[in-house]
C-alpha cells in the first residue's frame, strides 16, 4: 500500500487557494473498504487529528466545514448528498463556485471521500468467475483532463487503483491537456509520488481530448488500453470482464455500461443488465443512446452477455492496443471535443472489428449539462471534426449531414491519410455498416422529402421550426422565418406519413402541435401531404395545418383549399 496518503490531511489538498480547501479527512478511507486494510486510515485520522490545522492562505478562500451536524462519511455506497437548505453566505458563494468552474457539484465532492464505496451493480450472472479467462492480459489506463476537480480527479484514479485485480492495471496515465487550475501544477505529482503505477503527462499546449488521448497512448506499454473521462468512478469487477472479451478476440472494442453519477448529488445511480441502452447517432452525428434491438436480443440467452453496439459514448472504452494502432488510432486533425466516438466506433465495424457494450462492466460518470472549460474561439471545431469524420468514413451518406448543416461545411483542413488509412485497410462502406450494423437508423434518402417545410403564406418566408429537444419530452412546435441552414428546420417525411427529425415526430393530439417520441402507430403522428392542394393533412383529427397571420405560431383548422396558411413546400419532395 502506498504511504504517502497524508498529503493535504490539514485541508490543503485543493491548492493554490483558487478553490475552495478541502474537507479535512477527505482524502482519508472513512470506512473499511474492501481492498483497503482500516488500521492505515485510522492511523492518519489520528494524525490529522493531532496536528494543529493550517490557517487558510491570505488569498486563499477559508475552509467552509459543513454544518457541524452533518452526516458522517457522506456519499458512501453511492448514497446522495444533499446540502442544507440553510447555508452560510461564505458557504452558498463556495458551492457556486464549484459549480461554475466545473458544471457539477464540486462541494459536494469535496466533502465525500476519495476513497468511497459503491454499490455492486453487477446482475449475479457476472460474478461467476468461471466466465472470464483466467490468464487475462494488463490494461493501462489513461485519463486525460483539463481542469478537473481535485476530488473528483483522484477519486478517478483511485476507483482503479482500490476496484482492480492490482496485477491486471500496467499504468495509469494521466494526461494533463495543459490545465492552469493551482492545484493540478505540482501538486498532482506530490500526491502520485506514493503511487508508482501512476504516470503523469503534461501537454505543452492544449490539445483538446482527442490528441490527448494519442498522447497518451504513445506512452503506454501494456498489450491493452482502457481511457476513462477524469470524472468516473470504477465499480467493483469492472475491469475483468472488459479484458475477457479483447483476450478472447482482439479486434472487440468493449465499453462498460456508463452509469450516471448525479451532478448534484454525486449519488451512483444504476440500473440491472435488463436497462442496458447501445449507441446510435442521428444525422446531426450526434451520439444517442437506444434500448438492445430486438434482433440483438435474440442472439444471447442472458441481458448479462455483451452485446454489440453500432456506436460508443467516447469516453469510456478498452482496446487492444495493436488494433488501435492499425485503425490509426485517431484523427489527429480532431480538436478538442467531439465527433471521434463515431469515427472510432465507425471504422471499428468497417475494418474487421467489433464493437461491444458489456452489462457485467459499470463504470460511473458524471455527466453534466454544460461544457464549463474553454473550447477554441472562432472555429467551430465539432463540426470541423464532424466534417472530417463525414469525409472519410460516410461515402455518399455523408450529403445527409451536410445538408443538416445547411451545406455550409467550412474548412475541415486536408484528410488524404486518413483515406488512404481506410483504402490501405480495405475497409467496408458505410452502406454496408448502416444495412447491417444500424439498420434502426432511418435515412433521409428513403423518406419522401427530405429538408424545410415552408409556408406559402403571408409571402411564403415562413419555415417549420423547432430547437432539438430530448426524445420523448412534449414540445410545441413553432415557425421562423427561412434560414436555409438546415439544422431546426430540417424534416423528413416518411413513408409511413410521420414528419421527422431524427427520433421525434410531429404529434397532435388536439392542443399545440408537438415534437415527441416517434412511435410509429400512426395515429397523432400521421400526416399526409396533398400535393395538388399543398396541404399538410392530419389523419386522427381531419384538420390542416397552416400558421397564423402573425407568423410566429401554428394552427389546426379546417381543411380550406383556398387559404394560402394552409399551403406548404416541401424539400426533396419525391412521391414516387
Ligand atoms: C462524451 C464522452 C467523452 C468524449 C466526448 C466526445 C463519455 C462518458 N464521455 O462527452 O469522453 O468522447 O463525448 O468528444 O462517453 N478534455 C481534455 N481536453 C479538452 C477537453 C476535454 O483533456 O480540451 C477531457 C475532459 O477533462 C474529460 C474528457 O476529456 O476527462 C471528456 O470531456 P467531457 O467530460 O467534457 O466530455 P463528455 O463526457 O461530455
Ligand atoms: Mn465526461
Amino acid at each position: 500500500e502506498p504511504a504517502g496518503e497524508d498529503f493535504g490531511i490539514n485541508g490543503n489538498v485543493i491548492g493554490g487557494g483558487a478553490q475552495k480547501q478541502a474537507h479535512d479527512e477527505a482524502d482519508i478511507p472513512p470506512t473499511v473498504g474492501k481492498h483497503k486494510p482500516d488500521l492505515e486510515a485510522e492511523r492518519l485520522r489520528k494524525k490529522a487529528a493531532d496536528q494543529p490545522k493550517k490557517k487558510p492562505q491570505e488569498d486563499s478562500k477559508k475552509v467552509i466545514d459543513p454544518p457541524a451536524n452533518f452526516e458522517e462519511n457522506p456519499g458512501e455506497l453511492g448514497k446522495p448528498v444533499r446540502l442544507p437548505k440553510e447555508m452560510s453566505e461564505e458557504m452558498k458563494k463556495a458551492v457556486d463556485d464549484g459549480w461554475t468552474k466545473n458544471a457539477f457539484n464540486q462541494y459536494v465532492s469535496d466533502l465525500i471521500s476519495v476513497h468511497r464505496t459503491l454499490p455492486d451493480p453487477r446482475d449475479a450472472w457476472c460474478k461467476d468467475e468461471a466466465r472470464y479467462l483466467t490468464n487475462l492480459p494488463k490494461t493501462d489506463v489513461i485519463i486525460c483532463f483539463h481542469n478537473e476537480a481535485w476530488t473528483v480527479l483522484l477519486r478517478t484514479v483511485h476507483s482503479v487503483l482500490d476496484r482492480s485485480p492490482e496485477h491486471l492495471i500496467g499504468k495509469i496515465i494521466l494526461v494533463d491537456d495543459y490545465s492552469d487550475m493551482p492545484h493540478l501544477k505540482r501538486q498532482l505529482e506530490d500526491y502520485f509520488a506514493a503511487y508508482p503505477k501512476v504516470q503523469i503527462i503534461r501537454g505543452q499546449k492544449r490539445e483538446g481530448l482527442i490528441r490527448a488521448r494519442i498522447l497518451g497512448a504513445n506512452h503506454a506499454k501494456s498489450p491493452v488500453l482502457t481511457y476513462l473521462d477524469s470524472h468516473c468512478e470504477c465499480t467493483e469487477g469492472w475491469l475483468e470482464p472488459l479484458l475477457d472479451r479483447i483476450a478472447r478476440n482482439s479486434s472487440t472494442v468493449v465499453c462498460p455500461v456508463i452509469d450516471v453519477i448525479n451532478d448534484e448529488t454525486l449519488e451512483y445511480h444504476y440500473r440491472d443488465s435488463g436497462g442496458v441502452n447501445v449507441g446510435g447517432f442521428d444525422w446531426n452525428l450526434q451520439f444517442s443512446w437506444h434500448p438492445v434491438p430486438e434482433r440483438e436480443r435474440k442472439r444471447h440467452n442472458s441481458t448479462a452477455e455483451p452485446v454489440y453496439s453500432p456506436t460508443m459514448a467516447g469516453g469510456l472504452f478498452s482496446i487492444d492496443r495493436e488494433f488501435f494502432d492499425r485503425l490509426g488510432t485517431y484523427d489527429s486533425g480532431f480538436d478538442i471535443w467531439g465527433g471521434e466516438n463515431l469515427e472510432l466506433s465507425f471504422k471499428t465495424w468497417m475494418c474487421g472489428g467489433t464493437l461491444e457494450i458489456v452489462p457485467c462492466s459499470h463504470v460511473g460518470h458524471i455527466f453534466r449539462k454544460r461544457s464549463p472549460y474553454k473550447w477554441r474561439s472562432g472555429v467551430n471545431v465539432l463540426k470541423k471534426n464532424s466534417v472530417r469524420l463525414a469525409e472519410v468514413w460516410m461515402d455518399e451518406y455523408s450529403q445527409y449531414y451536410y445538408h443538416r448543416i445547411g451545406n455550409d461545411k467550412g474548412d475541415w483542413g486536408d484528410v488524404s491519410d486518413r483515406r488512404k488509412l481506410r483504402n490501405d485497410l480495405k475497409c467496408k462502406s458505410f452502406k454496408w455498416y448502416l444495412d447491417n450494423i444500424y439498420p434502426e437508423l432511418f435515412i433521409p434518402g428513403d423518406s419522401v422529402a427530405h429538408g424545410e417545410i415552408r409556408n406559402l403564406g403571408y409571402g411564403g418566408r415562413t419555415c417549420l421550426d423547432a430547437p432539438a429537444g430530448k426524445k420523448h419530452q412534449k414540445k410545441a412546435v413553432g415557425t421562423y422565418p427561412c434560414h436555409r441552414q438546415g439544422g431546426n428546420q430540417y424534416w423528413m417525411l416518411s413513408k409511413a406519413g410521420e414528419i421527422r427529425r431524427d427520433d421525434s415526430c410531429l404529434d397532435y393530439a388536439g392542443k399545440d402541435v408537438t415534437l415527441f417520441g416517434c412511435h410509429g402507430g400512426k395515429g397523432n403522428q400521421f400526416w399526409t401531404y396533398r400535393e395538388n392542394t399543398k396541404q399538410l393533412h392530419h389523419g386522427t383529427s381531419g384538420k390542416c395545418l397552416a400558421i397564423s397571420e402573425s407568423k410566429d405560431k401554428l394552427l389546426m383548422e379546417e381543411c380550406n383549399q383556398s387559404l394560402s396558411r394552409q399551403q406548404w413546400t416541401l424539400e426533396n419532395y419525391d412521391s414516387s
